[in-house]
């Protein structure tokens, strides 16, 4: 396939809002959709493709909007739906496209479906949960199997006025839909619907794969893990309570909808990874019931490492296979962020290699908002803490409020984000660290992510070019090719602090330097690179224009 062929979805880069934190315009504190749209100025200066708002919807935000409400209304702090609608015709004057996060495992309890499941055993919604009798028989006689919730503690609430067990992979708060009933189903489809009328271009599926649950409820087998007495959920296989065979009825009819008209995508995440993500890549694809899509996490996991980034990306490079098409991710709203993670003194350095790094792979690169200023991690206070998750587990796992803190747009006192008081504080650091600050210094992590997010756009073989690593990784740099037709690419980024010499390479044409007073003059010779320098070097000289 041409490159001239490849979905937008394909070719593009995907920015992640996290919009409560996003832009506040307001004052309340919290971000909304109006903020949103008074800076997609930035993100069409950025040069990314499309935006995907984690949810938007009415939510009693036990889990921060993970718990909706209301399927098809905005949250009221965030605006309501003539809101949405201009935030989509901002996004369609830039050419930026929309995706919303569907979060279709489970509801929020206050949900009206959820309240009127809960109300008696006969109601006509009594089946859009999974309910089921205690281990013992009718009344609060102990859960019905052995399944844990992701978030801690056992996966089974007691209902008093029903009498019975209701299954939540999360929360309490976050009952998990029955989408062995067709009604439910019916339901989600509507809800699709809903939001593609409104112009929605793609969804990106919460935890997809935990939809189905086996029918008669067996427990799952247990798993040695000494940490599994105090958080149950890692002491067990996930074998009944994930990746059912019936889950393919939920992957066609999404598939079905939202192909309908070309130009839309799925993007799945998929929950409790096998170690070399076969599991994932099976899940995406051209097929009927494949999502177009799916997330892997094995980047966000990898140590800062030439040879871990090159064992990371040949896995999921290898699972998707040379017709699928891998994604992306460095940093999201569950993960500490990478210019902290990857950090240390050299974090703004890492942070430019990461923009290259994510700019040149093979597949769709997913942004979180904040990685293009290299935002870090902020540290919670006990008392700061608001994620349910770090609520229970502090100190063993702070939560994951510290990538959650607002965009640093200016050195005001809000950070430009808000003109009262942010619902989370702001990284001590924002008064340098700021969209403003970086916006005209040409070595600055923004302007890295500009550059590169260009170069992306101008060359065909860096969207749709086949990818080759090396067979033996260098111990330092990271090096792979892009191809397509005439033309090739080689990237080359120095992971230490030290100065590297490599053997000539063939490419010789300067495309991109993060040392900008680099001339490459390989002739014949060996290539030096600089500390943490990352170059991206063309085989033909039309290609470095
Ligand atoms: O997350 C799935 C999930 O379980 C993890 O990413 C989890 O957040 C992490 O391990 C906690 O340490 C998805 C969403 O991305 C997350 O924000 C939601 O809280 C969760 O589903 C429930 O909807």
């Amino acid at each position: 396939m041409g490159t001239n062929e490849l979905p937008w979805w394909k070719k593009g880069v995907v920015y992640q809002i996290y919009p409560r934190s996003f832009m506040d315009s307001t004052g309340d504190g919290v971000g909304d959709l109006a903020g949103i749209t008074a800076r997609l100025d930035h993100l069409a200066e950025l040069g990314v493709d499309a935006i995907w708002l984690s949810p938007i919807q009415p939510s009693p935000d036990a889990d921060f909007g993970y718990d909706i409400s209301d399927y098809c209304d905005v949250h009221p702090q965030y605006g309501d739906l003539a809101a949405f609608d201009a935030l989509v015709a901002g996004c369609r004057e830039r050419g930026l496209r929309v995706v919303l996060d569907g979060v279709f495992n489970h509801s929020s309890d206050q949900h009206p479906w959820f309240v009127e499941s809960r109300s008696s055993r006969d109601n006509p919604k009594a089946d859009w949960y999974t309910w089921r009798d205690g281990a013992k028989g009718p009344g609060e006689t102990g859960a019905p199997n052995n399944w844990a919730s992701t978030f801690g503690g056992r996966a089974w609430s007691y209902d008093p006025g029903r009498g019975q067990y209701y299954h939540h992979t999360f929360l309490q708060q976050q009952p998990d839909l029955n989408w062995r009933n067709p009604a439910v189903v019916d339901a989600i489809e509507q809800v699709l619907r809903f939001w593609m009328q409104r112009g929605v271009d793609g969804f990106r599926l919460d935890v997809f794969n935990s939809y189905f649950e086996h029918p008669d409820l067996p427990d799952n087998p247990r798993t040695w893990n000494p940490a599994g007495l105090i958080y149950r959920y890692i002491g067990q296989k996930h074998v009944h309570d994930r990746d059912q065979p019936d889950m393919r009825i939920a992957l066609a009819m999404m598939r079905r909808v939202v192909d309908e008209q070309p130009g839309r995508f799925l993007v799945g995440e998929t929950l409790d990874e096998d170690r070399r993500y076969r599991k994932a890549a099976q899940y995406a694809g051209d097929g009927p019931e494949q999502l177009h899509l799916a997330f892997n996490f094995h980047l966000l996991r990898s140590r800062w490492s030439a040879r871990a980034f090159h064992q990371a990306i040949t896995a999921w490079s290898e699972a998707s296979g040379p017709d699928g098409w891998p994604t992306w991710v460095l940093s999201n709203h569950d993960f500490r962020r990478h210019a902290t993670r990857w950090g240390g003194r050299w974090s703004d350095a890492r942070a430019r290699l990461a923009a290259i790094l994510a700019m040149t792979l093979r597949g769709t690169p997913f942004l979180y908002y904040g990685e293009e200023i290299g935002m870090r991690e902020r540290k919670m206070a006990r008392a700061e803490i608001q994620d349910p998750v770090g609520q229970r587990f502090w100190p063993a796992h702070p939560g994951r409020d510290g990538c959650r803190t607002p965009m640093q747009w200016d050195d005001g006192p809000g950070a430009g984000f808000t003109s009262g008081e942010p619902w989370l504080p702001l990284h001590p650091d924002h008064r340098g660290r700021n969209v403003a600050a970086q916006q005209d210094d040409p070595s600055s992590v923004l302007s890295t992510y500009r550059d590169v997010i260009a170069l992306r756009k101008r060359l065909p073989v860096l969207q749709g070019g086949a990818m080759a690593l090396p067979e033996a990784p260098h111990k330092a740099v990271l090096t792979y090719t892009r191809s397509l037709g005439e033309q090739r690419v080689r990237v080359l980024l120095n992971m230490s602090p030290q100065p590297q010499r490599l053997p000539a390479v063939a490419e010789r044409h300067l495309l991109y330097s993060t040392h900008p007073t680099r001339t490459v003059e390989i002739e014949g010779g060996e290539l030096e690179l600089a500390p943490h320098e990352g170059l991206v070097l063309a085989g033909e000289p039309r290609a470095a224009g």
